[in-house]
């Protein structure tokens, strides 16, 4: 599908790899896939620090010069750009029910993946290596404790955090049963081609199946094998993957 009668100029800044994953943020995982699925062309920068962002979160990107920052956002800009072909061919109830699930993705089942990989004390040590490697030894251990006592004070405003594991297991189990049940006979969840909506869901999945080493979220997602192929479906139709494919 070729879509803009002119090339425009863009810039997307995504956070980089850690834990066997190519970009560590779904958000930008999920433009990936949406620009290739669009053929338009893009410049991808790795920013390590989301603190320097536009609105301090990765991704953002530069359209033509113009800042957009948001996977949202960027998405609006790139669907003008396209002439309307991000969901416009879709009808409104495909439409609800896209957002819907993408919504459940990305503001409900991402914070428990976050807190399967920063909270898990057994986990944690990864989060360390990948992610403060670059803080003199010194001071790792300080600036690390304070990242995650933020994001603990994060995921508990977020609500989830107030909760034990065990019920944080069973929000999980239900938004993965839900996901997997809503992927239609088609292979995908609306159609049978991917739109938006399996990007955004599949980039998420993806970050759960694919991180090194798995966490307690990775060990409960692999009881979803048609959520999996999903996923795996999404990534190989576009031909843009969250984890380091082998070289
Ligand atoms: N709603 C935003 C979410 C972006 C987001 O949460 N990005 C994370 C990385 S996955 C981030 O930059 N977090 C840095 C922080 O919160 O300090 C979007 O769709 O772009």
């Amino acid at each position: 599908m070729s879509v803009a009668t002119k090339h425009p100029e863009i810039i997307l800044h995504t956070l980089g790899g850690a834990f066997g994953m190519r970009s560590v943020s779904p958000f930008c995982l999920k433009l990936e896939m949406l620009l290739a699925h669009l053929q338009l062309d893009y410049d991808l920068v790795v920013d390590p620090d989301p603190r320097k962002a536009p609105k301090g979160k990765m991704p953002w990107a530069k359209i033509d010069g113009e800042v957009f920052a948001d996977s949202e956002i960027i998405t609006a800009r790139l669907d003008e750009l396209a002439g309307g072909i991000v969901t416009g061919n879709l009808d409104p109830r495909e439409r609800a029910h896209g957002l819907a699930l993408t919504r459940l993705a990305e503001e409900h089942l991402y914070w428990i993946m976050v807190a399967s990989r920063w909270l898990d004390d057994e986990w944690w040590p990864n989060v360390v290596r990948d992610f403060f490697h670059i803080v003199p030894r010194p001071a790792r251990a300080l600036v690390a404790g304070s990242v995650r006592r933020r994001m603990e004070k994060t995921y508990r405003l977020q609500g989830l955090g107030s909760h034990s594991l065990e019920e944080q297991r069973d929000f999980a189990r239900r938004d993965l049963q839900a996901l997997q049940d809503a992927v239609s006979e088609k292979g995908f969840l609306l159609r049978s081609e991917p739109t938006l909506f399996d990007f955004a869901v599949a980039a998420i999945m993806a970050g759960i199946y694919d991180n090194q080493p798995g966490t307690w979220l990775t060990e409960m997602a692999s009881e979803y094998s048609a959520l999996r192929d999903f996923t795996d479906r999404v990534q190989q139709k576009v031909g843009v993957f969250g984890r380091q494919l082998e070289v």
